[in-house]
C-alpha cells in the first residue's frame, strides 16, 4: 500500500513579532512541495490551510508577557484538532509553518495517539521559555516548554490534556543561542542536546546516529520539528530570527536521509519560512529539498 502524506499549512504569524511567516505554507507549496513529493510513489493529500484567528485589534495584543495568547492558543487548538484526525486516519501528517508556536499543536494532536512519543527538534533556540524567563514574549520561543506542561494554564491544556511530552523523549539539535532559563531547564529535566558545538566536533552523522540510538527504545513514535533557523542564513536567510553558524543544507540533507533510513518518524513539521524575508523563495526550496530527503528521494 502506497503511504498516505496528509499535507497541512498553518499560515500563523502570532507567535513572533514579524509579519510574513504566515505566508510560510504558500512559499512553500509554490517551491513545489507536492510535485516533488508524488515522484515518490507516496500518495500527498493536500488538505489546505487552518484557518488561524485574526486578531481584534481593540484588545491588547500583550498579557502576562505572552503575546496574542488569544490567537495563538485558539489557531493552535484547531490545528491539534485536524492533526488529530490525520493520525486517526493512518496518515502521515506533515505539516507547514508558519512560526514555531504551531508545534504546540501539532504535538498535542500527535502524542495522544502514542504512549511516550519522541521529538527531534532541528534548531537554532530551545524553545523552552515561559512568560517568566521569555527575553520577547514571543510564544514561538515556548513550544517545548509549554508540550512538558511548562507555562500559561491555557497553553499547556491545548486540545484538553498535558503534558505531551517526557524531557527524556526529546533531542535538541543545532542549538547555538539558548537563554539562561532554558539553560537551567534543559540541565533540571535532563534533556538531551546536541548543540551546535558538538554538531562541529562530532559531526551530523554521529549526532544522527547518536539520536537515532537514544529514541529507538525508549519512544513509539517521533515528531521532527524543524526550524528553518537551525540551517545557517546562508543556506536558509527567510527567518524572523536568524544566527549565524548554523547547520549546512548538505548536513541537514544527510540528517533527513538517516532518518528515512531509522524509519522511525511518524509526522513531521516544517516552520519558520518567511518569504517577506527571503531571498528568492530560498528558504522555502531548502524546506522542500529537506522534505524530499525526509520522505525518500535517493541518490544525491
Ligand atoms: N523560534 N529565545 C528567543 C525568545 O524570544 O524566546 C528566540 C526564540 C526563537 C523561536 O525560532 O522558533
Ligand atoms: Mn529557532
Ligand atoms: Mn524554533
Ligand atoms: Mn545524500
Amino acid at each position: 500500500m502506497m503511504k498516505k502524506i496528509s499535507i497541512l499549512g498553518v499560515p500563523m504569524d502570532l507567535g513572533q513579532n514579524r509579519r510574513g511567516v504566515d505566508m510560510g505554507p504558500s512559499a512553500i507549496r509554490y517551491a513545489g512541495v507536492i510535485e516533488r513529493l508524488e515522484k515518490l510513489k507516496l500518495d500527498i493529500d493536500d488538505l489546505g490551510d487552518v484557518a488561524i484567528p485574526r486578531p481584534n485589534r481593540k484588545e491588547p495584543q500583550m498579557q502576562d508577557n505572552l503575546r496574542n495568547l488569544k490567537e495563538v492558543a485558539e489557531g493552535n487548538e484547531l490545528l491539534a484538532e485536524k492533526v488529530d484526525q490525520i493520525v486517526s486516519e493512518g496518515s502521515f501528517p506533515l505539516i507547514l509553518g508558519g512560526d514555531h508556536s504551531i508545534a504546540m499543536g501539532t504535538l498535542a494532536g500527535v502524542s495522544k495517539h502514542y504512549e511516550n512519543l519522541g521529538v527531534i527538534w532541528y534548531d537554532a533556540h530551545g524553545d523552552l521559555n515561559s512568560s517568566e524567563t521569555s527575553p520577547s514574549g514571543n510564544i514561538h520561543g515556548m513550544p517545548l516548554a509549554v508540550s512538558l506542561g511548562i507555562g500559561h494554564e491555557r497553553l499547556v491544556n491545548i486540545h484538553g490534556y498535558q503534558p505531551k511530552l517526557k524531557p527524556e523523549n526529546i533531542v535538541i539539535v543545532g542549538a547555538r543561542s539558548l537563554d539562561e532559563g532554558e539553560r537551567e531547564l534543559i540541565k533540571e529535566r535532563g534533556i538531551k542536546v546536541f548543540t551546535m558545538h558538538e554538531v562541529d566536533r562530532m559531526g551530523m552523522t554521529q549526532v544522527m546516529k547518536e539520536t537515532v540510538d537514544y529514541l529507538r527504545d525508549r519512544t513509539d513514535g517521533v515528531h521532527l520539528s524543524l526550524d528553518l533557523d537551525g540551517l545557517d542564513p546562508s543556506d536558509a536567510p527567510g527567518v524572523g530570527t536568524p544566527v549565524m553558524g548554523g547547520m549546512s543544507y548538505r548536513e541537514s540533507h544527510l540528517a533527513m536521509e538517516m532518518l528515512q533510513e531509522s524509519g522511525m518518524i511518524t509526522s513531521a513539521e516544517f516552520v519558520e519560512v518567511n518569504p517577506i524575508l527571503d531571498e528568492k523563495n530560498k528558504t522555502a526550496d531548502t524546506a522542500v529539498g529537506l522534505m524530499g530527503s525526509l520522505l525518500g528521494e535517493k541518490l544525491k
